[in-house]
């Protein structure tokens, strides 16, 4: 991979101003004048998130309003819907002008930049170019290269959380229908640790609250989300809770800009008076991975107090409800402060003021992102809030509960429907009984099986149905290899990405529509459903003229696949695609909670899947709330190592980057840094702005290292360390997966950090 070298020299300046505002509108501005976007950008940009006909914000995950907002947007979902409606067009006439090896060179940055993609292409090895294949030829290559296959475990189907419900329903019927739940998707590297930790205790895979309880809650704690950058319509309901006077707490070893004041997004009139709002009340930092420390002290604290206030823990709801208390209770009670103090890296004082503001509210609720999840210990740590949560009874009532903030903004949407290399044999029977199939109950190969796979010879075909594979895995050259292994890669994609020129022997770029897009088909014009992070579902209507008229919908594309790879089959393939309607009236029979799916969804809002543990009915073995008792891991890095943390910057989503800039830490025209303490600086005769090698060491005890990084000191506990993903992806270890999730551990990277020489 390539770096884009920013002509400009870099800047770092502590960012003083409130979140969102005018800074922002200004980076849209620029944004849209950049992609040549203000006569159609703004138009569509209004219909965005609208109740009743609108499309979905293809951001993130963060649910509408539900009160009728008429423009519920943000920044950067402005610049991600005008990212994908840009005019820059990337047809025949420049994959003839450029080898594939030609366009390795370039970064990430101008490959996206070159705009959207106009007609299938076929990869041509005698030409090292991509040329023009007719969409019937396309998905006979694929059926072709699936009939060479020994066993439809050879082949593994990808999804970027983006796909609407529709599709991913169809989606994961050709993979089992052909006979494989390799489905592995970007949760896997999200929150597969919420899924699987909200399982195991409450009997759900999701959240139990809904913005409604956002608007009712006494205390939010908020753990491990850079809101501002990644869901910042959560800074309005953050605003909106300091306003009536709520309680928030910031759990991170950074203090974000959500952490202190904003602008809400679309409040015009405070934006015109400048009038921010503060949206914190307490600012806890705790070290990386130091946050089950901290929740364990937090509810020792708790039990501390209930020594002379009975009423500090909910007798009632405890043993109503759940089980596993005593355990609990004796595991807190036996863990001393001291090891709570040195795992947190946070003080006894400050925990215990974070146990006062949670055991004087009446309701709570936790709400968390990647900084939670993407760690060994990701599951225990999920599990510790709930813990927390069932504690003082802040379940199944108004105002309280987990919350976990999803990425894409589909991704939830994608797991309800089928998307999961471990469905539960419940969901596989009705699947067979409705759809006629014979469903493999096998588990399947996730994201970093998936790796392991292709490099070991057994995954032969991979479909990327959107996303960014290549980039997106940990392990950046060892995944590059593995693709390269595969017979044949297929990308569903809307633009140029890495993915594209890391391929197969055979490769195949399919283009689709977006979801701001038009979607014509026989029946009339479709649209799609997706559920966001609070389990709503409704429909997604694109608007726009399509990029090109040789766009296929995902759905059209994967019924296409479909078809050629399962000549016998007897779903109706053509017919689901011909009209949406059909596909919601199977998924309505297979999936729970969708009963009467078409017209539920034509409700204005849409409607909410239900919750059972909302209703305090629990899936799990004991038909209880199960409080959990890890142990505390240890997160206390050896001398001279850090503990570093891959995230975002402001303006990138994922692995699209749109500048090198990162507002609101102050980084002006760079991406290769490193935040680091300023004591961890000192100590390593590092200056600010010197160039430095960052080595990583795995745990089967291989490294890996970047140059030339430039260091930034910054506001974070010592001994830890943070900077951008996809960039870091290459310290990440293939192997470091957790043992509790299989997830990459993305955040918690040990590092040594020296001066470049
Ligand atoms: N604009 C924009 N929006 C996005 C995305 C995007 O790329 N751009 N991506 C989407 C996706 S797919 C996802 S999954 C989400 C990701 O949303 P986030 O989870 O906000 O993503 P990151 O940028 O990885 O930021 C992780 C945060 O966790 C903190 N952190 C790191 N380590 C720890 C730790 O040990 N403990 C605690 N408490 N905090 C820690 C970091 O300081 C940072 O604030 O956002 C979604 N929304
Ligand atoms: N080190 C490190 N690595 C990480 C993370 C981290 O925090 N640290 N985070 C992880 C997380 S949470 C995630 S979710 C993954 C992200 O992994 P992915 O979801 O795989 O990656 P994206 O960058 O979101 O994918 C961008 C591409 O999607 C395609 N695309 C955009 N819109 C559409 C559409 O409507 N349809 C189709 N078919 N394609 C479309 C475009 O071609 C674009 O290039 O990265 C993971 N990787
Ligand atoms: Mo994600």
């Amino acid at each position: 991979m390539s770096e884009r070298a920013s002509q400009e020299q870099p800047e770092f300046r502590p960012y003083h101003h409130p979140a969102a505002g005018w800074g922002a509108a200004r980076s849209v501005t620029e944004f849209l004048v950049r992609e040549r976007e203000l006569v159609d950008g703004p138009r569509a940009i209004m219909r965005m998130n609208h109740e009743n006909g609108g499309f979905d914000c293809p951001g993130c995950a963060w649910p509408d309003d539900t009160k009728g907002l008429h423009l519920d947007i943000c920044e950067n979902g402005i610049k991600h819907v005008t990212w994908e409606m840009t005019r820059k067009r990337v047809g025949a006439e420049f994959f003839a002008a450029h080898t594939v090896a030609e366009l390795s060179e370039w970064s990430d940055f101008e490959l996206e930049d070159q705009g959207r993609l106009t007609e299938p292409l076929r990869y041509d090895p005698e030409t090292d170019r991509y040329v023009p294949v007719s969409w019937p030829e396309a998905f006979a290559i694929f059926g072709r290269a699936m009939a060479e296959l020994d066993s439809p475990d050879q082949a593994s189907f990808y999804t970027s959380g983006r796909l609407g419900n529709e599709a991913t329903f169809l989606y994961q019927l050709m993979a089992r229908e052909l006979g494989t739940n390799n489905l592995p998707d970007c949760s896997n590297m999200c929150h597969e640790a919420s899924g699987r930790a909200l399982q195991a205790a409450l009997g759900t895979g999701k959240g139990t609250v809904d913005l409604k309880d956002w608007e009712m809650t006494d205390a939010l704690f908020i753990m491990g989300v850079n809101a501002a950058s990644n869901a910042p319509r959560m800074l309005t309901s953050l605003a909106e809770a300091y306003r009536r006077g709520a309680q928030i707490v910031h759990i991170n070893p950074l203090v974000e800009a959500a952490a202190t004041r904003t602008i809400i997004p679309h409040d015009f009139a405070r934006m015109a008076t400048f009038k921010a709002t503060r949206t914190s009340t307490l600012n806890v930092q705790p070290r990386i991975g130091g946050d089950m420390a901290l929740l364990r002290g937090m509810a020792k604290a708790v039990f501390e107090e209930a020594e002379h206030d009975p009423k500090a823990v909910d007798a009632e709801f405890v043993e109503r409800y759940t089980t596993g208390f005593d355990a609990y209770r004796a595991l807190c009670e036996a863990t001393p402060w001291a090891e709570i103090e040195r795992q947190s890296g946070v003080s006894r004082a400050v925990i215990t003021a974070a146990a006062r503001v949670y055991s004087e509210a009446d309701r709570s609720i936790f709400s968390w992102c990647l900084g939670i999840t993407q760690h060994e210990h990701g599951v225990d740590t999920v599990r510790e809030i709930v813990n927390l949560l069932l504690l003082r009874g802040n379940l199944g009532r108004e105002g309280a509960g987990p919350s976990p903030v999803r990425g894409h903004s589909n991704v939830q949407g994608n797991r309800t429907c089928g998307i999961d290399h471990r469905p539960d044999e419940a969901f596989l029977d009705r699947l067979a009984e409705v759809c006629g199939i014979e469903p493999p109950r096998a588990h399947g190969l996730d994201t970093i099986g998936t790796i392991e796979a292709m490099h070991r010879g057994e995954v032969k075909v991979f479909v990327g149905m959107g996303g960014n594979f290549a980039l997106a895995a940990p392990d950046t050259p060892h995944t590059f290899a593995a693709l390269r292994e595969c017979e044949l890669t297929v990308q569903v994609s809307t633009k140029l990405n890495r993915s594209h020129l890391v391929h197969g022997k055979q490769a195949l770029i399919l283009p689709c529509l977006g979801r701001t897009e038009k979607d014509h088909q026989r029946g009339g014009l479709q649209a799609t459903s997706v559920e966001d992070s609070m389990s709503m579902v409704h429909l997604s209507r694109g608007m726009k003229r399509p990029a090109s008229p040789h766009l296929l919908s995902e759905p059209a594309i994967i019924a296409g696949l479909a078809a050629a790879a399962l000549p016998g089959s007897r779903t109706p393939w053509q017919h689901y695609v011909e009209d949406y309607d059909r596909i919601r009236d199977t998924m309505a029979q297979v999936l729970d909670g969708f009963e009467d799916f078409n017209r539920r969804v034509r409700l204005p809002l849409g409607f909410r899947i239900r919750q059972p543990a909302r209703e305090l009915v629990f899936h799990t073995p004991s038909g209880r709330a199960e409080f959990s008792t890890a142990a505390l891991p240890d997160v206390v890095p050896a001398a001279g190592v850090l503990a570093l943390g891959t995230m975002r910057s402001h303006d990138q989503w994922n692995t699209t980057i749109y500048s090198d800039d990162d507002r609101y830490r102050g980084i002006k025209n760079l991406r290769t840094l490193i935040f680091m303490n300023a004591e961890d600086m000192r100590e390593r005769g590092i200056g600010e702005f010197d160039r430095v090698d960052i080595t990583s060491t795995a745990r089967d005890g291989s490294t890996r290292t970047l140059n030339r990084y430039q260091a930034i000191p910054y506001d974070i506990p010592r001994g830890c360390a943070a900077g951008y993903m996809p960039e870091m992806n290459a310290l990440c270890a293939i192997g470091d997966y957790s043992t509790q999730s299989d997830q990459p551990i993305m955040k918690h990277v040990s590092v040594t950090v020296e001066p470049s020489a």
